[in-house]
């Protein structure tokens, strides 16, 4: 028998690499052959941390909703942003980081050339539709030597890339389930954001999306 189209369509998605910027870029549907194990992973982490919104130092409440995994966790209230092994609203410290999740971080890292990437936090989003994350820097970890890696489940986003300035013209990036992004480099210092989610709904996921961002914080 010699393969034809139909086999070929019956293959798990096969991921590709688009290259953003030097230590930047989408590992396009990667995630996609952990995505069973995965969404199993997250629903246990929102039965012992769940979700919450929290309160920036300003005094507003973020219209993503937060929670973590592994030994450090990053939250925001009104005295500032930070990690803490201990989640605030259970007292207990965060569940610990899923084997598939710590496994899927290291392998994407890998693939945009960072070898070794040992996360040790892993912060949850949930955006439902309106929900937005405005452009800010990710600089509450110790070494910018260390690249984030983020991962994309249910409803699809536009991500904003902008750039080592604030007033940096930002590039629009679609981001769709089980891609991933990792960012390392001279990026990892870039200004980011997601626009307003809108609404839909998700064979697995429902109507949110879920982001997982990998980072080595301590
Ligand atoms: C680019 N989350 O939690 S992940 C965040 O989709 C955050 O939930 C977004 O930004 C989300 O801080 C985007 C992608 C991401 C994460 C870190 C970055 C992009 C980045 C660090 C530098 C440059
Ligand atoms: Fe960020």
């Amino acid at each position: 028998m010699t393969a034809d189209l139909f086999d070929t369509v019956a293959e798990p998605t096969t991921p590709w690499v688009e290259p953003l910027e030097p230590g930047a870029m989408v590992l396009r549907q990667f995630a996609r052959r952990y995505e069973a194990a995965l969404m199993e992973a997250v629903r246990q982490v929102f039965e012992e941390s769940p979700l919450r919104h929290m309160v920036t130092p300003g005094g507003f409440r973020m219209s993503v909703a937060m929670t973590n995994c592994g030994e450090l966790g990053w939250v925001t209230d009104r005295k500032g942003y930070r990690y803490d092994a201990i989640d605030p609203e259970t007292g207990r410290r965060w569940p610990p980081m899923p084997a598939v999740f710590s496994r899927l971080a290291s392998e994407a890292a890998a693939q945009a050339g960072f070898d070794r990437f040992a996360p040790d936090a892993c912060l949850v989003n949930r955006y439902v539709a309106g929900t937005r994350l405005s452009l800010h820097q990710d600089r509450d970890e110790r070494d910018y030597t260390q690249p984030i890696v983020s991962v994309s489940l249910g409803l699809p986003a536009v991500f904003l890339f902008g750039g080592a300035k604030r007033t940096d013209k930002a590039r629009r990036i679609p981001l769709a389930h089980g891609d991933v992004v990792v960012w390392g480099g001279p990026a990892r210092l870039h200004h980011h954001g997601v626009l307003p989610l809108k609404e839909g709904s998700h064979p697995f996921m429902g109507d949110c999306r879920i982001n997982l961002t990998f980072r080595k914080a301590g």
